[in-house]
């Protein structure tokens, strides 16, 4: 996948690209990344990316001419009504992002991300450039690059050959509608708080099914508003069939942790 990014703030991304698993996946070419200065773009002495906006008011809004011919320039093909890649400016404006969202985009082969600042951009980016406006939460940050990153992250590590093991995608959060089930690692006790028995039986089906039931139950306190959505029809996430054995439940382990 190739990821281009416009911005007024190249320098932000660095610390992200060039470290962990997106370091890797761009050596390994799974991935590659271009920052665009849209201030490059301008013509002027100034370089000039920002105006006042018509009818007044506060703050500046970006000009319309630096973000077209960016991206005309960093675009060969046509455009994504015709087929080109999609083009997605950040902004608190847009759709909320989503794990099914990232799921979208990672189908793509190229992904072009306007990040927004100011006040606004000139309403002329959204009706004739752009395809999509993408917001990732209710809550206004300074600038699209944050959102940009997170989006990408996102994106990126859902490309096949990213992640160590493709099944540790599968198991997040989100992907399934619920939340992920508890893990433990060793050791088996520690300051006096237990591993749940289940986990260390070496039953597989009784392990999967714990699991199932903890990953609702966690889902259920935290955020009902995504059970009432998740897929729990058969094969998808089945809930168990019969109630569980008595296996360590999760008041057990509530007060096995409040100890
Ligand atoms: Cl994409 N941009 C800005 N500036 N603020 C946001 C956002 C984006 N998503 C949530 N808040």
């Amino acid at each position: 996948m190739r990821i281009d990014i416009l911005t007024l703030f190249p320098q932000m991304f660095q610390g992200v690209f060039d470290t962990g698993i997106f370091q890797r996946a761009v050596a390994d070419k799974l991935v590659s990344v271009n920052l665009y200065n849209i201030r490059d773009y301008t013509h002027d002495k100034h370089r000039t990316v920002d105006d006042y906006p018509y009818g007044g008011g506060a703050g500046m809004v970006l000009k319309p001419e630096p973000i077209f011919e960016a991206v005309e320039s960093i675009r060969p093909g046509p455009h994504p009504e015709s087929g080109g890649p999609p083009v997605i400016l950040m902004t608190p404006q847009g759709r909320l992002f989503s794990q099914k969202l990232a799921a979208e985009f990672a189908r793509q082969e190229r992904l072009i991300l306007i990040c927004g600042h100011y006040e606004g951009v000139d309403e002329r980016i959204r009706q004739h450039l752009v395809t999509d406006e993408i917001s990732i939460g209710d809550y206004v940050l300074s600038g699209g690059e944050l959102a940009a990153m997170v989006v990408i992250d996102a994106v990126v590590r859902l490309l096949p050959g990213v992640l160590g093991s493709e099944a540790s995608a599968l198991d997040d959060s989100h992907v399934s509608g619920l939340l992920e089930y508890p893990q433990y690692t060793r050791p088996e006790v520690y300051r006096g708080w237990l591993v749940p028995q289940v986990l260390l039986s070496g039953n597989h089906a009784q392990i999967a099914r714990w699991r199932r039931e903890q990953a609702i139950i966690r889902t259920r306190e935290r955020r009902p508003d995504l059970l009432a959505k998740a897929n729990l029809s058969p094969g998808v996430n089945p809930l168990p069939e019969s109630p569980l054995e008595p296996t360590t439940s999760a008041e057990e382990i509530e007060e096995s942790n409040n100890h």
